[in-house]
């Protein structure tokens, strides 16, 4: 089901960067196409604002949102509705993200580079956020809180949470979100849901919608950030500048880098926990042991016929995006998860800590036999909307920082922009900039000027 890739000796060795990259499984995404696909919906958005947003909903969602923004007795009702395990369950993830995300504040730092001449780095949090909850195949509460705690916790003035009608819903919810979602955002204090779904979702935060007669249903965000599926990656693309986004979610991906010592039954389990999630999902383990690499697929073969979304976890293993792939040692095995900057990244070594402080290239790493990806999706505490598609060698996961920007604020006496008038004169005029330096020295002239 999952097939073999043989990098030992020379197959490696021999690879540059860029043909390493190849030499990996991934799948390929025709980010192009989608983006024709979304370009007239967001235009529609744009255009016909709150009409665009009730017909895109029934044609893609299969249900017409009852209100566009959920009313509060909606929201309500789904908390007071919520089973209390899942309840107590939610309390508890957000507890653990909210302890991780508070040690993430930032603090101004004010540097003296010279005597009365300062730089302070101040970081302000953006003022309005849209935050992006899937609901295709799987609805996602666990991803409310991933996104909501660090935008609390930068202090982002006002958080829009967006989330399509769920064509299912019965009772109270009819037109709306899936009901555990609208419950996660009413017990993190989160008052403006919309049931809002896919790129359009996207576009309404982006440009705002407003009812023909004028009333506004949403106001533009700043910033929009979460998971989603190709259309609401290509959505983002095409209206970056006009948003901030975080990153363009592509489908998850766990890589396992293993030795003789792990446990198959462990490994093979957690690369069906990610295979779950989607057809397209990329489960690779990298091991240096043949041993551990057929145990591994029996295990696989045993679990996978036992699991409740058996189909779909074996199109995502047998797909080409999956693999295991296997190496000399466990340095040739980090040469590869390095190349592959898996989203996760599982280390199940014989010095499993001491290897994951070698990995550059993760979203997240999760180190040895007790620490799962699944127990990062919920609840250790860390964020579980990561960089995937290779993006973990220039991107980190969604965190505090994302909502925060920093601004330098600049301030320096008339001694200070003395000493240094010189090199931005020189540098200034090195540029064929000359009125950059002229800037600098008219303070003086008139200075000099005045006590005349
Ligand atoms: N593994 C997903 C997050 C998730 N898993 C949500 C379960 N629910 C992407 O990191
Ligand atoms: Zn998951």
């Amino acid at each position: 089901m999952i097939s073999r890739r043989d990098l030992r000796g020379s197959a490696l060795s021999a690879l540059d960067a860029r043909g390493l990259r190849d030499a990996l499984p991934r799948a390929q995404f025709d980010i192009e196409a989608a983006l024709e696909v979304v370009r007239p919906i967001c235009e529609q958005v744009r255009h016909d604002g709150a009409d665009a947003l009730r017909e895109l909903g029934e044609r893609f969602d299969r249900v017409r949102p009852t209100h566009l923004r959920v009313p509060a007795e909606v929201l309500k009702a789904a908390e007071e509705q919520l089973d209390p395990a899942v309840r107590g369950a939610l309390v508890e993830a957000i507890r653990r993200v909210r302890i991780v995300h508070a040690d993430q504040a930032r603090t101004d730092v004010t540097t003296t580079v010279s005597e009365g001449g300062t730089v302070t780095e101040r970081w302000i949090p953006v003022e309005r956020v849209g935050l992006y909850v899937p609901g295709g195949l799987a609805v996602y509460p666990s991803s409310v809180v991933m996104n909501v705690v660090p935008a609390q916790v930068a202090n982002v003035g006002s958080i829009a949470v967006a989330s399509p009608p769920q064509e299912h819903n019965t009772g109270d919810f009819v037109g709306y979100p899936h009901p555990t979602i609208l419950a996660a955002c009413s017990l993190l204090g989160v008052d403006e849901v919309y049931a809002v779904g896919g790129a359009q979702a996207v576009a309404m935060f982006a440009y705002g919608a407003r009812e023909k007669d004028g009333a506004t249903v949403c106001e533009p965000v700043n910033l929009v950030t979460g998971p989603g599926n190709i259309y609401v990656a290509a959505a983002k693309r095409l209206l970056k500048g006009l948003i901030g986004i975080d990153a363009e979610a592509g489908p998850t991906e766990i890589a396992v880098l293993a030795d003789d010592t792990a446990d198959a039954d462990h490994v093979a389990a957690d690369l069906i926990s990610q295979a779950e999630h989607d057809n397209l999902a990329a489960s690779v383990l990298v091991t240096d042991s043949e041993r551990l690499a057929s145990d591994v697929e029996a295990a696989l073969e045993r679990r996978v016929a036992a699991t409740k979304h058996t189909e779909r976890v074996t199109t995502a293993l047998a797909g080409p995006q999956s693999a295991i792939v296997l190496v000399d040692d466990v340095t040739a095995g980090l040469r590869v998860v390095d190349a592959y900057g898996a989203e996760h990244l599982e280390i199940h070594t014989a010095n499993s800590r001491e290897d994951a402080m070698r990995v550059r290239n993760a979203g997240a790493i999760f180190v040895g036999t007790y620490s799962p990806v699944s127990l990062g999706d919920y609840a250790a505490g860390s964020n579980h909307v990561l960089p995937t598609g290779g993006c973990a060698c220039h991107s980190s996961g969604l965190s505090v920082q994302s909502f925060l920007k920093g601004v330098h604020i600049v301030e320096y006496s008339r001694d200070a922009l003395a000493e240094v008038a010189d090199v931005v004169v020189t540098l200034a005029n090195s540029e064929d900039l000359p009125a950059h330096g002229e800037a600098v020295t008219a303070r003086f002239e008139q200075d000099e000027e005045g006590r005349a």
